[in-house]
């Protein structure tokens, strides 16, 4: 097999045609209103609540300003709160710099996301929130997630960052917990180039997010919170728009490229896919597979060199845990989460994109098949 010129990257933005972008634009330039809720922002804002059926939904200039604001607007007392740390970094440094200490609750091994059964041992007389990740797009279990923090009276915020579009039963995940943060960085399968969301049934609390996006203002002028600029632009705006509008195709082509993984790899000893949760419609954000070495023979980083060697870029989304970052180091025991610790070990997540060949994928499935020992 060639090396592959150009690369094939772990992942790769949707784009729409250039001519529709460049339409939406010259609507910009003649308005003159480049950001600060402009009539592109406005139509996003709507489509997206109708969408991910939502009645309040607020955009922003990226997900983890979205997350940081999300985590302000709750107005909690200083304390604790309950995360996973199989996540990409922005989960844990969003409850830090919002002044909060995150506590580790491990991962469920079959999902990956947070262990609804260990939950309630973690929660203290500190706790003040929870903050589950539907990682690659799996969603949690929300029910039982949902069920505990009432009992305890606890706003649940879901990283959704990965989760756009997905639904548990025909329900949208937006619609569970407190709220929602989505992200549309270029990198995710729905994208506003840099971007981000968050939905909420309540109205009050999507109020306070207008506040804390915008330096504290509301349309009356008064500043109430002390707010930064999180504001999404009318160029995000627009082209999140017309990426809207090519969706529910993309993430077909998606379906198939997860499809043909599943073909070409199911069976081999030592390789597994994720499960996918009952009731739950897909939005194939990831391939995120797992090596067990000793029954494979080889484990995750000697597939993911050999990925290489051919100009193939899989990636090792999550490792290191957000609890081992060097910037936290000392701070957190990774050992106190096992399962999360051994997925980041052994997890290597394939490339996937809409236009990800299917002929590219059988090679890609090739070289890693050729690895088992
Ligand atoms: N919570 C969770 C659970 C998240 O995963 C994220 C973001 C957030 C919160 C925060 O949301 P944002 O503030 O980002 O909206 C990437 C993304 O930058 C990041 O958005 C994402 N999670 C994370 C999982 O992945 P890197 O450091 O891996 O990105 P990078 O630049 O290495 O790109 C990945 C691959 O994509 C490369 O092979 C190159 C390719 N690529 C990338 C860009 C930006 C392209 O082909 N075109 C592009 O424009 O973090």
């Amino acid at each position: 097999m060639q090396k592959k010129n150009p690369p094939i990257l772990v992942t790769r933005p949707s784009l729409p045609p250039v001519e529709e972008y460049e339409q939406l634009v010259r609507e910009i330039f003649s308005s003159r209103f480049l950001t600060n809720g402009g009539a592109q922002h406005q139509r996003l804002e709507a489509a997206l609540q109708e969408k991910l059926k939502t009645p309040n939904l607020r955009l922003f200039t990226n997900g983890h300003l979205a997350l940081e604001c999300a985590i302000s607007a709750l107005n909690l007392e200083p304390g604790e709160i309950i995360t996973t740390p199989l996540t990409f970094i922005s989960t844990t440094h969003a409850i830090v710099r919002c002044g909060f200490t995150p506590v580790f609750c491990d991962v469920e091994p079959d999902f990956f996301t947070l262990d609804a059964t260990k939950l309630e041992e973690r929660i203290t007389p500190r706790t003040r929130a929870i903050l589950p990740v539907h990682v690659y797009g799996n969603p949690c279990d929300m029910a039982a997630i949902d069920r505990i923090a009432k009992r305890h009276h606890l706003p649940v915020l879901y990283d959704a960052a990965h989760a756009f579009g997905v639904t548990l039963h025909g329900r949208a995940v937006a619609s569970f917990g407190t709220a929602s943060m989505f992200s549309f960085h270029a990198t995710k399968c729905y994208n506003t180039i840099e971007g981000g969301a968050v939905a909420t049934k309540d109205a009050a609390y999507a109020e306070l997010l207008n506040g804390y996006k915008n330096f504290g203002f509301h349309p009356d002028e008064e500043i109430r919170e002390i707010g930064g600029n999180a504001k999404m632009n009318e160029f995000q705006a627009a082209m999140g728009l017309l990426n809207l509008k090519y969706f529910d195709r993309e993430i077909e082509k998606r379906g198939k490229v997860a499809t043909r993984y599943r073909e070409n790899l199911s069976g081999i000893a030592g390789l597994s896919f994720r499960p996918v949760r009952d009731g739950v419609t897909q939005n194939y954000a990831y391939l995120p597979v797992s090596f067990d070495p000793q029954v494979f023979g080889a484990d995750r980083d000697q597939v993911s060199d050999a990925l290489k060697q051919y100009g193939i870029f899989a990636r090792k989304y999550f490792n290191p845990l957000t609890s081992e970052a060097a910037c936290y180091a000392g701070r957190f025991d990774p050992a106190e989460t096992p399962v999360s610790r051994e997925a980041s070990q052994i997890v290597l997540t394939l490339p996937m994109y809409a236009d990800l060949a299917l002929t590219d994928v059988d090679d890609i499935c090739e070289i890693v098949a050729g690895c088992k020992k």
